[in-house]
């Protein structure tokens, strides 16, 4: 890490089931990602050895994602990707614990999958910052912000932006418009 390096922030970044956690996550992360698909490969254990019913369902266990991204020469983040299924929610209070806001993710395709994120944010963490990022996959339906505001139910102050958390400075500036939202909430 940089020797400038002054201040470092917890990031959550949330959404439901495939929107592109992960991926953002190990796009723009210095570091490499630290998931639970690879802790698992690493440990070696053989796909053929698991119980039939779980075969094949090693990336759908995920628990976590993390990473780090330096923003500016005295910032750095630390991003915490957090799975939204109820499932996962006895995990919340950890992951969520020194966290400055929260990153959603959302999959316009399938709005009904974020609604349990939202709930999360708003029965466990009221007053956590948060921005929205759509993330654009192909042939998802372009949403305009107030409607995709009035359908999630959202604050009127919540950033929402688009990205493709494939791209390292598409991520990154989803990022930063959350870091800023943080910033002005917590003055
Ligand atoms: N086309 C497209 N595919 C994406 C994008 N982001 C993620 N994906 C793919 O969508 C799938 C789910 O993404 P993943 O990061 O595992 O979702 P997670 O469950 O939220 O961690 C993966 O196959 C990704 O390669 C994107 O911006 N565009
Ligand atoms: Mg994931």
């Amino acid at each position: 890490m940089a020797p400038t390096v002054a201040q470092s922030c917890k990031i959550l970044v949330a959404g439901a089931f495939g929107v592109g956690k992960t991926t953002l996550v190990g796009s723009v992360s210095e570091i490499p990602p630290l998931r639970t698909e690879e802790t698992m490969t690493a440990a070696g254990i053989p796909v053929d050895s698991l119980p039939a019913g779980a075969r094949g369902k090693t990336t759908t266990t995920v628990a976590m994602d993390f990473g780090r991204l330096t923003v500016d020469p005295t910032v750095v983040l630390y991003l915490f990707g957090t799975p939204g299924q109820r499932r996962f929610w006895d995990l919340w209070d950890g992951l969520a614990a020194g966290a400055i806001g929260a990153l959603i993710l959302v999959d316009t395709r399938n709005l009904e999958a974020s609604f349990e994120v939202f709930d999360q944010f708003e029965t466990r963490a009221a007053s956590m910052p948060l921005a929205v990022a759509v993330n654009a996959f192909d042939g998802a339906p372009h949403i305009a912000p107030e409607r995709l505001r009035e359908v999630l139910d959202m604050q009127p102050e919540t950033p929402i932006t688009t990205c493709d958390a494939r791209d390292r400075h598409s991520s990154a500036q989803a990022l930063i418009t959350l870091v800023n939202h943080a910033r002005k909430a917590l003055a």
